[in-house]
């Protein structure tokens, strides 16, 4: 795979993109991401980007022709496969696992980070982008959200996470939040695991880690639950077995849920 970013702002994203999961992908050969500054796309001596919006208002707004300028100069790079477009944008569709799945397939993908106040709709019009946001939440500009969504694809690439079971224990719990883990020493400060995880019962480690990680996506995430009937009928029965209320019970939610005020 091949990942374009186009940035104003490559001296800020290019160290990470060198570092731990991604640096050991690049090196392997797995993908190669190639940081391109559009200012260098300029044409004018001040090498603008931006510009006062039309109809007036505060900001600034990022012009069309160095942008797609080093669109197409990056496309025309290495292999002539077919690029899929990214605008990072608040405006953008959610990025999710799954999304990141599918972008995992894919042979190029190009990554554009606004700065500044937004994009010229032309840039929308001529590039025919996906749009993608990270969260519900203002960023000053695209580059935190290109290194989110380079580190969510790179690590689904085959190969790129180390330990081939470390992949597969995540499908496993797929949809849920991480059961609780513990290390060593066994007791720190008064504190020790779970009984079941030193007892060497493989058989019954998997059960409870199953029932906790239920048991926290439905506490923390209902949301994530709600639309999984399989996944709420298991917890049903891990609540039942324990004792406590079932999931149909008005246990009412967490209290960041609520979107009466923003
Ligand atoms: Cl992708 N860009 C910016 N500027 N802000 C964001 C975002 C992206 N996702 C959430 N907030």
């Amino acid at each position: 795979m091949r990942i374009d970013v186009l940035t104003l702002f490559p001296e800020a994203i290019e160290p990470f993109f060198a570092c731990s999961i991604v640096g050991r992908a690049q090196e392997a050969g797995l993908v190669r991401i190639v940081c391109t500054n559009f200012r260098d796309f300029t044409t004018d001596k001040h090498r603008s980007v931006d510009d006062k919006p039309f109809g007036g208002g505060a900001g600034m707004v990022l012009m069309p022709a160095p942008l797609l300028a080093a669109v197409e100069y990056a496309e025309a790079q290495d292999s002539q496969d077919p690029v899929t477009r990214v605008l990072l944008t608040p405006q953008g569709q959610p990025l999710t696992q799954k999304l990141a799945r599918e972008l995992a397939q894919k042979p190029r993908l190009l990554l554009i980070c606004g700065h500044y106040e937004g994009f010229d709709e032309r840039i929308r019009i001529g590039l025919q982008p996906l749009e993608i946001s990270i969260g519900d939440y203002v960023l000053s500009g695209g580059e935190p959200a290109a290194m989110v969504m380079v580190d969510a694809v790179v690590r689904l690439i085959p190969g790129a996470v180390g330990g081939e079971q470390t992949l597969d224990e995540e499908s496993f719990t797929e949809g849920l939040l991480e059961y609780p883990q513990y290390t060593r020493p066994r007791n720190f400060r008064g504190m020790e695991p779970p009984e079941v995880l030193v007892g060497g019962h493989h058989k019954k480690v998997a059960e409870w880690r199953r029932s906790e990680a239920l048991k926290r996506t439905w506490q923390r995430r209902p949301d994530l639950l709600r639309a999984r009937p399989a996944l709420l009928e298991e917890l049903r029965q891990v609540l039942a077995k324990e004792g406590l209320p079932a999931p149909d019970a008005p246990t009412g939610e967490p209290a960041w849920m609520d979107t009466t005020d923003y």
